[in-house]
């Protein structure tokens, strides 16, 4: 088992990021039964839900002539246009029904403001919403954070990034883990970008 002041940080692992969804992230349910077997020796877990509004503005079809993958501006920074995915309420937005939820604590969501997206469990992408990740991990005591889900090239990626510049000690759990590759080496310069930054890289099998 796990220490108390250690949480498992599960991010965004929703039936539209798995292949058959609206946002497929290629081989993104072969990381479901890691996660379980990890869940098992954490005694905090800890999920995140992408949960956007019908109308939400990182949506291609709410910019006419807008195409998925090409950029606009939103909230007044770069933005990467989607399909429309994880829609409050929608199936799409429902976890995968074969991950394990029994022992979750806590279920943070975020994407719910139309005008900006949140890639991070921690904040809105202008840094302005806050979903209350922090002071939960806070008031829990816990320091250290082992992240795993989808997508590494986004939400994972600038999850962990919160978490360490916030001070957790910041896992990421490697296999545990698929990028978008919206570019073929989008994965792996994600993972350098954490390195870089002092984030652990690590295997599930080490846990
Ligand atoms: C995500 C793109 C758009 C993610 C969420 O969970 O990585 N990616 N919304
Ligand atoms: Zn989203």
């Amino acid at each position: 088992m796990r220490k108390a002041n250690e949480a498992l940080l599960i991010v965004d692992v929703q039936n539209d990021f798995i292949p058959g969804g609206a946002l497929a992230v290629s081989e993104g349910d072969l990381i479901v039964p890691i996660i379980n077997q990890l869940q098992e020796k954490f005694q905090h877990v800890i999920a995140t839900q992408d949960f956007h509004p019908s109308d939400h503005g990182s949506f291609a079809i709410q910019h006419p002539g807008k195409n998925p993958g090409e950029m606009i501006e939103l909230a007044g920074l770069p933005q990467v246009l989607w399909q429309v995915h994880c829609v409050q309420g929608s199936q799409g937005a429902d976890f995968h029904p074969e991950l394990e939820t029994k022992s979750w604590e806590m279920i943070f969501q975020k994407g719910k403001n139309p005008k900006v997206d949140s890639y991070s469990g921690f904040f809105d992408n202008a840094r302005r919403g806050d979903t209350g990740l922090a002071a939960y991990l806070q008031e829990n005591q816990i320091d250290s954070v082992f992240i795993c889900g989808l997508a590494l090239d986004y939400c994972v990626k600038f999850t962990a990034l919160d978490a360490k510049s916030l001070g957790f000690d910041t896992y990421l759990i490697e296999d545990a883990t698929r990028a978008v590759n919206l570019s073929p080496t989008d994965g792996e310069l994600a993972i350098q970008e954490m390195k870089q930054k002092g984030i652990h890289i690590i295997s599930s099998k080490s846990i």
